[in-house]
């Protein structure tokens, strides 16, 4: 299925060998954020597996013991997310890891639960936002933070020693970033969990916020009451399409949504669903990016999806299918391959 882009990704690579797997890479990812940098694709995951059962805690060290105790909490699944890994491929079908581009230890406020990146390059260095604690109310510490290289791969440093979004706006959680450039260049990052979503607008230095023209910083644009969280911006012949997932993060019904609108900052009109689970393939199937090959109307989707015996919640993986649009500009239902 992802033979196409062999032919059409404009890279020097050639004759590409046409046949790839889903899942795409072995191992335990999510929340693919899937890019295009010189000439080469990148996916930027969440490491998702799982630290362990709550009647077996993970140890900690001195550093975790003393973040947990401003974040408050008692045990976390997520201790094992320190770090994030990055995957880059000439075809969307070899790709190469890339470990630890970005890890805990350097990122002097974060513990654990490091998730969900988005990845941009600006002026020639690249910017990863990702989310890290997973903090439960305001005053704990967590949140969208920003890290910065000179090059794709990493590694990134943290850029402010502190969470850029660190507090609850609008009801929403501060995880599931995507930064997303307009073609008049203006940054905008949309971001949100616990069913609410905020688009802002970031700063040229891409490390501050930058109010709208009517003074507001936080613009929540919760396009629907079905969104849960992983917001993805992408804009196709001048429309706006605000996509998410939707249903239980650990359930069988986790799916992909979206919305249409005129403008960045909506309003947005929800179309429907275009990812969900096939009971032949895998479950859970959400929280996404989409790709389009360039110089082409041709786009890809990358998204996890459980395998159909795993009950770990944690435990997901990567795919990249097909999408296609219809003549109206809507989104077909993506067709779920192992191939
Ligand atoms: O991977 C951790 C969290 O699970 C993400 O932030 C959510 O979108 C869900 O996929």
């Amino acid at each position: 299925v992802l033979a196409q882009a062999a032919l059409l990704v404009v890279s020097t690579v050639a004759g590409m060998a046409a046949q790839a797997a889903n899942p795409i890479v072995p191992g335990w990812y999510a929340d693919p954020e899937i890019r295009i940098f010189d000439g080469r694709y990148w996916i930027y995951p969440t490491y998702s597996d799982a630290a362990g059962k709550p009647e077996q805690p993970p140890s900690f060290n001195a550093r975790q013991k003393r973040l947990r105790a401003q974040t408050q909490l008692i045990w976390e699944p997520f201790l094992k997310q320190t770090f994030l890994d990055a995957f880059s491929s000439p075809d969307l079908v070899h790709w190469t890891r890339h470990p630890h581009v970005l890890d805990v230890e350097r990122v002097a406020w974060a513990a654990y639960a490091v998730w969900a990146p988005s990845a941009i390059e600006h002026h020639g260095r690249y910017y990863l936002f990702f989310g890290a604690n997973d903090i439960k109310s305001n005053g704990q510490l967590g949140g969208i933070g920003v890290a910065v290289s000179d090059r794709p791969e990493g590694p990134f440093r943290d850029a402010l020693g502190k969470p850029l979004i660190g507090e609850i706006h609008n009801g929403a959680q501060p995880i599931d970033q995507m930064v997303f450039k307009d073609d008049d260049g203006q940054l905008y990052m949309y971001y949100g969990g616990w069913k609410h979503a905020n688009v802002v607008r970031l700063a040229p230095d891409l490390l501050s916020l930058l109010p709208f023209p009517d003074g507001v910083t936080y613009k929540e644009i919760t396009p629907d009451p079905a969104y849960v969280e992983g917001s993805f911006m992408a804009k196709r012949k001048g429309v706006y399409y605000l996509m998410w997932s939707e249903g239980e993060w650990t359930g069988p019904d986790y799916r992909v949504a979206y919305a249409m609108g005129a403008s960045p900052v909506g309003p947005f009109r929800r179309i429907g669903t275009i990812l969900e689970q096939d009971a032949r393939i895998a479950r859970g199937a959400g929280h996404h990016s989409i790709v389009n090959i360039p110089g082409s109307d041709d786009w890809y989707i990358a998204y996890h999806r459980r395998p159909l015996n795993d009950k770990d919640g944690n435990h997901r993986e990567l795919a990249i299918d097909r999408l296609y649009f219809n003549e109206d500009g809507t989104i077909r239902p993506v067709t779920m391959t192992s191939e």
